[in-house]
């Protein structure tokens, strides 16, 4: 027997419409989005320590600039994403205590390290433009609070892609040693970077239902395959070799054959066993801590505040 409620949730969804933070829905559709949009958060917050890393050792005034720019977009991406999972009932309090006693998941991406400087570019081209494959689609996102969120982040990992294209441009452009920084970053990051957009679709438990609800709106592999026909034309502009040798474009299907993903490796990051995962979380834990003294005076300022205007 299907309710009032279900039809009208179930007619919206067809029509292309949007569900409200107001609206009636579906508890799993509710769990599912906390799910994502929870976890998207986490992957911003920590996915400022990669980077955080070089803000001090960025090689020019300009570049420091930047850098630092981009990490307070994510800071701000994060915020963002914490108040519409909020919409949808969890407490921030809830949240950061599910992310910094490891029960949370965020990108397995950001339990990789940053050695160098050309690191810098290749998160910003690799991870930032898999970030946006990944994104565009979700600004047409069923809910309505998590679409509209979506529009301002892709506008701005645009930007971030886009620098970090132009930081392994420069690389290419300069000594032997520092072609051979970027390509080695290039490297590291391919592969991780592919995984970003998860398991195969055969092992995806959640992505038939993501979209049905029209939550997601491609599956992991479709998203993949576009990412890497992106690449390969600005590969070939910046000089650099991706690193894998069975990729071929393939005449018949017109997409990329692409060689096998480690996903042993990909399933133990997720299990917490990636190069830095303790490290990422132990920070976070450690920052979460120092700032108790921001958030008990932000709280108290609050209190009196409301004092002051019941008199
Ligand atoms: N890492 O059934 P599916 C950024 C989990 S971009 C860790 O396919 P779903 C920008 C998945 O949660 C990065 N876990 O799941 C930036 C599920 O576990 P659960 C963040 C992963 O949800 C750039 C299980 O595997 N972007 O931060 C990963 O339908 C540079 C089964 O998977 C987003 O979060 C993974 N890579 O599809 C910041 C985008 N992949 O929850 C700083 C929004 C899968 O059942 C610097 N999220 N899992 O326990 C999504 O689009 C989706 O959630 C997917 C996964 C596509 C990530």
């Amino acid at each position: 027997e299907v309710s009032d409620d279900e039809r009208r949730f179930d007619e919206l969804i067809a029509n292309e419409q949007r569900i409200e933070p107001r609206d009636w829905m579906p508890e799993a559709y509710r769990r599912t989005l906390v799910r994502q949009i929870s976890q998207h958060a986490h992957s911003e917050i920590i996915g400022m320590q990669p980077e955080g890393n070089w803000i001090t050792r960025a090689p020019s005034l300009k570049r420091k600039a930047i850098l630092m720019a981009k990490v307070q977009d994510e800071a701000g991406h994060g915020l963002y994403l914490y108040s519409a999972a909020q919409t949808l009932g969890i407490t921030r309090d809830e949240m950061m205590d599910q992310l910094i006693s490891g029960k949370a998941k965020y990108s397995s991406i950001f339990n990789y390290p940053t050695p160098t400087w050309a690191d810098m570019g290749a998160i910003g081209w690799l991870v930032d433009g898999a970030a946006i494959c990944n994104q565009v689609p979700l600004c047409r996102a069923s809910y309505g609070p998590y679409g509209r969120a979506m529009v301002r982040v892709c506008k701005e990992e645009s930007f971030h892609q886009r620098q970090g294209f132009e930081i392994l441009l420069s690389l290419m452009q300069g000594t032997d040693e520092q072609r051979k920084m970027a390509q080695d970053a290039v490297d590291r990051w391919y592969w991780p970077s592919l995984a970003m957009f998860g398991p195969p679709d055969d092992q995806s438990p959640n992505s038939a239902q993501s979209m049905k609800w029209k939550i997601k709106r491609f599956s992991n592999d479709e998203l993949r395959q576009r990412f890497v026909g992106m690449l390969v034309p600005q590969a070939e502009i910046l000089g650099v070799t991706l690193p894998d040798p069975d990729l071929r474009f393939d005449d018949e299907t017109g997409q990329y054959v692409i060689g096998e993903i480690d996903w042993d490796e990909f399933f133990e990051v997720l299990r917490g066993n990636g190069p830095c995962n303790a490290e990422r979380l132990e920070r976070r834990r450690t920052a979460h801590e120092d700032g108790a003294w921001v958030r008990e005076a932000a709280a108290e300022y609050a209190r009196k505040q409301a004092l002051k205007t019941e008199v």
